[in-house]
């Protein structure tokens, strides 16, 4: 299978807000992810990731926000320039959405650390809409978004007062109702940085935990179960990314699991003295926002923050944090698709999520693999998907008379009646 996005005439152009782009053999975007470009969710101050981001905004309120940043990288700003090796899978055409070989849509917020270390901010918070392709269910959507944060330290001058605010940090945390797990050590496989000196690293690191944990007590506190008896837990682990040293991944235990909200770490030197601030030493982190607010709101679907229902929209107020009320939804309603694949094109299921998403848009909940069979004469292998066809937000009774008409009944409908009379 290739997806119909994958040309095969180099000498075309792509159309991406406005700007055109040549086309290669790299060239993977579809036009329902071209679609979400302009959407800015997380600007919204009603929508459950404006809230979010305007929360975390607060929690940080010396730090200067860069927002309006542009979707559209070069593959050496979101990989090459932070370290990435040449074969890193997040490069791979079946992870990351290519406008042609030397551009692409951002897979992280950390694609702009420099530029926005080079403007001379020493604290500062970035929010913005990430891509990468994927598969399709309910956690999984291939636009998500991010909030990068970092803050840099004059290694000469801001070392005794940055002791003297950690311990601060330190005392209010011991008092406040989290339970920190921290088994994390620096070792050989997560050091601290050999330009750096090690005690200058140590201060930095622990400000950087405090400062997430603190983050996290104040988001997750605001929740609406809080209660003594009932501590928020919070787990570091040792993790790895190519531009921070030591590096780790958070984890918040809710609703009976562990859930990875964030990925930080001491910032490479090499990052910052091409951003120009060769004098300083500093730590950033990569914040999730989705995973967090649908544990938060209670959202069961991450294709619901795409919804443009006002039964969506309507339940939230800017700078609340309150629990969704689902509404009715559609029965599931399965379609099964099987297929052989071919020897020449090795095929990746996020080739066949694609092709889904650009014909079915979100009525598609998950797609799910449910049988595979080999000719055993031929060795020729056929896959079987099975599609669930299901309306996050119409429900099967008539629609209110307040929705503008869009025509001809949509497929969900049809599909609908077609099982209601089979
Ligand atoms: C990063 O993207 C790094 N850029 C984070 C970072 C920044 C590290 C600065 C160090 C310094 P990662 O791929 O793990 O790392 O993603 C970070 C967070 O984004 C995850 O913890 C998770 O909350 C969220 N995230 C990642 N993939 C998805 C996805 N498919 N759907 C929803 N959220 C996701
Ligand atoms: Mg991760």
């Amino acid at each position: 299978i290739l997806p119909r996005c994958y040309s095969t005439r180099p000498h075309e152009t792509i159309n991406v807000q406005g700007a055109s782009f040549v086309r290669d053999s790299k060239t993977n975007v579809p036009a329902s992810i071209i679609s979400k470009l302009p959407q800015r969710l997380y600007m919204k101050p009603e929508h459950p990731l404006g809230i979010l981001r305007t929360l975390i905004e607060g929690h940080f309120p010396n730090f200067t926000t860069a927002n309006s940043l542009s979707p559209i990288v070069s593959v050496f700003k979101n990989f090459d320039e932070l370290g990435f090796p040449h074969d890193h899978p997040g490069r791979n055409i079946t992870d990351s959405y290519y406008i042609n070989s030397t551009t692409m849509l951002r897979t992280h917020t950390s694609a702009h650390e420099i530029e926005v270390f080079r403007q001379g901010a020493d604290k500062w918070l970035l929010t913005a809409d990430v891509y990468r392709r994927d598969e399709i269910d309910a956690s999984h959507y291939p636009v998500f978004h991010q909030v990068e944060g970092a803050r840099t330290f004059d290694v000469s001058e801001d070392m005794d007062a940055l002791a003297e605010e950690n311990a601060r940090l330190a005392e209010k945390l011991a008092s406040a109702n989290i339970i920190i797990e921290d088994d994390t050590q620096v070792t050989p496989q997560n050091p601290y940085q050999n330009v750096h000196d090690p005690a200058h690293a140590a201060l930095v690191t622990e400000n950087l935990k405090s400062s997430l944990n603190s983050l996290i007590l104040s988001i997750f506190g605001a929740r609406a179960n809080a209660t003594k008896e009932e501590p928020l837990r919070v787990r570091w682990i040792e993790a790895y990314f190519p531009f921070t040293s030591p590096s780790y991944e958070v984890e918040v235990f809710f609703q009976g699991k562990w859930l990875e909200i964030l990925g930080c770490g001491v910032v490479k030197q090499a990052t910052l003295d091409q951003s120009g601030i060769e004098n300083r030493i500093g730590w950033a982190f990569g914040l999730g926002l989705e995973r967090i607010a649908m544990v938060l709101f209670s959202i069961p679907d991450i294709r619901l923050f795409w919804s443009e229902d006002p039964r969506f929209l309507e339940q939230f107020t800017p700078g609340k944090i309150t629990a969704f009320r689902s509404y009715s939804r559609f029965p599931p309603c399965y379609k099964d698709v099987s297929f052989w694949t071919s020897d020449q094109v090795k095929f990746h299921e996020n080739d066949l999520c694609d092709v889904v998403r650009d014909t079915a848009g979100d009525l598609v909940e998950d797609v799910k693999l449910i049988d595979e069979f080999v000719n055993p004469k031929t060795q020729r292998k056929s896959l079987c998907y099975r599609i669930n066809y299901r309306s996050m937000d119409r429900c099967a009774q008539q629609r209110p008379s307040s929705y503008p008409y869009r025509g001809p009944p949509e497929p969900d409908l049809l599909l609908y009646s077609y099982r209601s009379l089979s």
